[in-house]
């Protein structure tokens, strides 16, 4: 089993219900055991300011299922969500992103982890730093030290 984060994002059609939903259907992936969720973020949007702000959360679970396999999970959850893509960096019903897989580091057309905005992002580093405040990135550096460049902003 490899213990995985996921980033969950939601600005479109009641996003705190996305959010929750989303993290309900998670637990019903095969081969996965669910862990644990962080509380649920509000965050100014990053991208176009002409957006509603967003509902961000971070899910941690431990799965058998391969990190291409995981994504194709995800894309089927997210598609559930009626995911429509409008626009680069626009709206969008439901994002789940794999943040971390184990201690991999991925880089195919289809998937890059860690995931790139992982570091700089505070959507995303605060709640994966609610749930594992002492985890350290593939690279070595910690997650404390990456929040601690960050700064809140919204
Ligand atoms: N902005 C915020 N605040 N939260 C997100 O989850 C999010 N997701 C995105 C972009 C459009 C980059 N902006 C975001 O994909």
């Amino acid at each position: 089993m490899v213990t995985v984060y996921l980033g969950l994002g939601s600005n479109l059609d009641q996003p705190i219900q996305h959010i929750k939903t989303a993290l309900i259907e998670l637990k019903t992936l095969p081969q996965t055991k669910w862990i644990c969720a962080s509380r649920l973020y509000h965050s100014a949007p990053m991208g176009p300011q002409d957006q509603p702000e967003y509902i961000n959360a971070v899910a941690k679970i431990n799965t058998a299922l391969s990190a291409n396999t995981l994504l194709e999970y995800i894309q089927y959850l997210e598609e559930q969500h009626q995911r429509v893509r409008t626009r680069h960096w626009g709206e969008r019903t439901l994002d789940i992103d794999i943040l971390l897989y184990g201690d991999a580091t991925i880089k195919t057309p289809q998937l890059t982890i860690p995931h790139p905005g992982l570091t700089e992002r505070e959507f995303v580093l605060y709640p994966l730093y609610e749930i594992a405040p002492d985890l350290q990135l593939p690279s070595g550096v910690s997650l404390a030290s990456c929040r601690e460049h960050c700064p809140l902003q919204s």
